[in-house]
């Protein structure tokens, strides 16, 4: 008997310990862990409600929806749940068919519901007579894939299921990831790691990390991958290479991911042993015929080609007096029978160009309206300088109403703390969304820009540089992986607010729990305003490290080209600090519509996000709030940091909320994160007092390192260079 009692207590205890501890993670799974629900009473309510799952069909794409329903199921309900796979049995529960396979169920639902969902879309709704069903439906098998991630997202954001009424239609055609990934496996901006495209052991070897990196992938909606640099190495358009492309091709197809590579504009040259590249020569049209044949013979669904031409020592058509269009336009009439298309970028400049670097994409750019064939897109990054922690949209936007205009943002955090800071960015990327270009009246919106409602165009995307690496988290920074969803979310819905996103990651990725997230979800909000404070505060840019981008070096002017140097874009001098480039500067701000420059025009009533960005002003300058220019700049310097350490307080109460594996790595980071903070902070101020000449305001802590020290500080292996 005593015995016996023992065991059940030694049982009972295991059962305690087992329902308590968090399980070791690390960071792998994403945001698809489909950990246990915790909250009982919901978990067995959602096992009553399905109580069978009914898929029709057989698609690759209808077996990879199942099979993250196999897995997604077990692990939320703990439960297994049966699977059918015949027409309307009359099982209660979860029935998923394609319209065509509705059966009997299709009385449910009103036909223009099903007309909308288009190509990609799906239905979530659930039945209001007979026995309780909840239909997943969709016009294709990938509208399917796509609503069974919505239908887990809401079991793993703990979602009612009663009286679903969802239609869900991707606001964008192209989601994109861009990888800057290189053929040796390094990432250029790359912080997690060497790329995850093993090209040495492909074709033959499929990394289970492709599949998982394709279900990610999908589960928010992308749907195109870019897998090279746009520093581009024309190998990757050699035989050996496209058979590894085709196989790459072959894991992301049934998940809805097209593949694109990047054209090095040379490659006739380098790979097809002609003399010229130039885009009007008549054998160099003839071998991009040829490549794209024998590209789309392997992978018949191939993309096309995005392409970096005449930017940055890249070669391009106007090597040969060519323009952007023409190089284009011939890429363009390649991969035109097989309904590929060229994405063309437009971040270009050159150092033989005095002009503002700001100016001179525009100035390329918008005399080609209306020059690019119809397969044709220009990208252009979200501002006109190059990702920094903050830019005004670029000029671009609404300049070029008859060219489909791509968005490009930068997922990675090149300028924004590489992958020791935790910086959210989904609020950088609707402010950009959200900005009002003017150009065709009030709200023509960037984003209504990019979607191409304003001018109608039918092709349309937003694409992201990648944050992906090979590191067991995939992106380095636990709360990285953040800005990867966001990309996919807002691509797919850019009405999504940045909360909303950043809710449903976090209860996805760490815990239901409120009092994990209510914190949590407030220092992610802040966390990129923080990083533009201790950083480039009031429109500072440009002002980092040499090279590998890491850290602050204001004070470098030793470079080969104008544009590359810190004091180009910072202009600090006696009398002030900022980059005129109003009508007595460099007159960008020209590049504007008149209505939006009427925000910044003004020195005394620009919008300080962008003051000394628009403006050279001096020291002394009063800002809207009263302080001196240079006090509010000491004052945003140590607020920023300041910050960084709040963020470190707030982190430290959750450990018993989480997993003790990524809690560690994240405390970890944070210290990381203000030590660079103060860093930055400090070597700024300083640098930037020699020529203020006045003393940090009364109350700031002194720096604990000299100018000299920091101008000193040398990271010769700093990743992604
Ligand atoms: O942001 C800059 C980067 C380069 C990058 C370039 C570009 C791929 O520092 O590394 O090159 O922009 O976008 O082409």
């Amino acid at each position: 008997m005593a015995q016996s009692k023992k065991i059940t207590f030694g049982l009972l205890l295991l059962l305690v310990i087992s329902a308590t501890t968090v399980k070791a993670e690390n960071g792998y799974e994403l945001w698809l862990r489909y950990n246990r629900i915790s909250n009982t009473s919901l978990r067995l309510n959602y096992i009553r409600q399905l109580s069978s799952v009914t898929l029709i069909g057989h698609s690759p794409t209808l077996q990879a929806a199942k099979y993250e329903l196999i897995k997604g199921l077990k692990g939320l309900t703990g439960s297994k749940i049966p699977f059918f796979k015949k027409q309307d049995n009359g099982s209660p529960g979860l029935f998923i068919a394609t319209a065509g396979n509705l059966g009997s169920l299709k009385k449910n639902i009103p036909p223009s519901q099903l007309q909308q969902c288009g190509n990609e879309g799906y239905l979530l709704t659930t039945t209001k007579t007979g026995s309780k069903r909840i239909i997943i439906t969709a016009q294709s098998d990938i509208g399917i894939l796509y609503g069974v991630f919505h239908f887990l997202r809401l079991l793993q954001t703990e979602q009612s299921l009663d009286n679903l009424h969802i239609l869900s239609v991707p606001g964008l055609k192209l989601r994109l990831l861009n990888h800057w990934d290189n053929l040796n496996r390094t990432v250029e901006r790359g912080y997690a790691g060497f790329s995850i495209w093993n090209w040495h052991t492909l074709p033959a070897y499929i990394d289970q990390r492709y599949i998982d990196y394709a279900r990610a992938n999908a589960s928010v909606g992308i749907n195109g991958t870019v897998l090279t640099n746009v520093n581009a190495n024309a190998t990757v358009l050699t035989q050996p290479y496209l058979q590894k492309v085709k196989a790459l091709a072959g894991v992301f197809r049934p998940y809805g991911i097209k593949v694109y590579l990047t054209a090095r504009f040379s490659a006739p040259i380098e790979s097809g042993g002609l003399k010229t590249a130039d885009p009007l020569n008549e054998q160099v049209r003839q071998w991009w015929k040829d490549k794209a044949k024998e590209i789309y013979a392997l992978i018949p669904d191939f993309g096309g080609f995005l392409v970096k031409a005449n930017s940055e020592g890249q070669p391009g058509p106007q090597d040969y007096k060519r323009t952007h269009s023409d190089g284009a336009n011939m890429l363009a009439e390649a991969v035109a029978p097989y309904k590929g298309i060229i994405i063309w970028r437009a971040f270009v400049y050159a150092s033989e160009n005095p002009t503002d670097r700001h100016k001179q994409a525009y100035d390329d750019f918008v005399p080609l309206d209306g020059k690019f064939s119809s397969n044709v897109m220009v990208q252009v990054k979200n501002g006109a300088i190059d990702f920094m922690p903050r830019e005004p949209f670029h000029p671009l936007f609404g300049a070029m109403p008859k060219t489909p205009l791509m968005m490009e943002f930068q997922v990675t955090q090149e300028y924004l703390g590489q992958s020791t800071n935790l910086v959210y960015l989904a609020p950088l990327f609707k402010e950009v969304l959200d900005s009002d270009t003017r150009s065709r009246g009030k709200g023509s919106t960037v984003a209504k820009i990019i979607d191409g409602s304003l001018d109608s165009h039918t092709l349309n995307g937003m694409a992201g540089v990648a944050n992906i690496g090979n590191d067991l988290n995939w992106c380095g920074h636990p709360f990285a992986q953040a800005n990867w969803f966001a990309l996919g979310r807002l691509a797919w819905n850019y009405s999504l607010s940045a909360e909303q996103i950043a809710q449903e990651w976090l209860q996805m990725t760490f815990s239901n729990d409120k009092k994990f997230l209510q914190p949590v979800l407030n220092l992610m909000l802040k966390s990129r305003e923080n990083l533009v404070d201790y950083m480039n505060p009031l429109g500072l840019h440009h002002i980092m490290g040499t090279g590998h981008h890491y850290g602050p070096a204001p004070w470098v002017n030793d470079q080969r080209r104008p544009e590359w140097n810190p004091v180009y874009y910072h202009k600090a001098d006696s009398t002030g600090i900022g980059f005129n480039r109003t009508a007595t500067g460099s007159n960008a701000l020209s590049q504007y519509h008149p209505e939006v420059r009427a925000h910044w025009e003004q020195l005394d009533n620009c919008d300080e996000k962008y003051l000394l960005w628009f403006h050279h002003v001096p020291w002394t300058h009063l800002m809207k709030n009263g302080r001196t220019l240079w006090n509010e700049l000491c004052y945003r310097y140590y607020n920023g940091a300041a910050a960084v350490q709040k963020m470190q307080e707030a982190w430290k109460p959750l450990e018993p909320l989480i997993d003790q594996e990524r809690f560690d790595q994240i405390r970890q980071l944070m210290a990381i994160q203000y030590q660079e903070a103060t860093w930055w902070r400090d070597a700024c101020l300083l640098y930037f007092q020699q020529f203020s000449k006045q003393p940090l305001p009364t109350g700031f802590e002194k720096p604990e390192h000299t100018l000299e020290y920091f101008k000193k500080l040398r990271f010769p292996y700093a990743p992604g260079n």
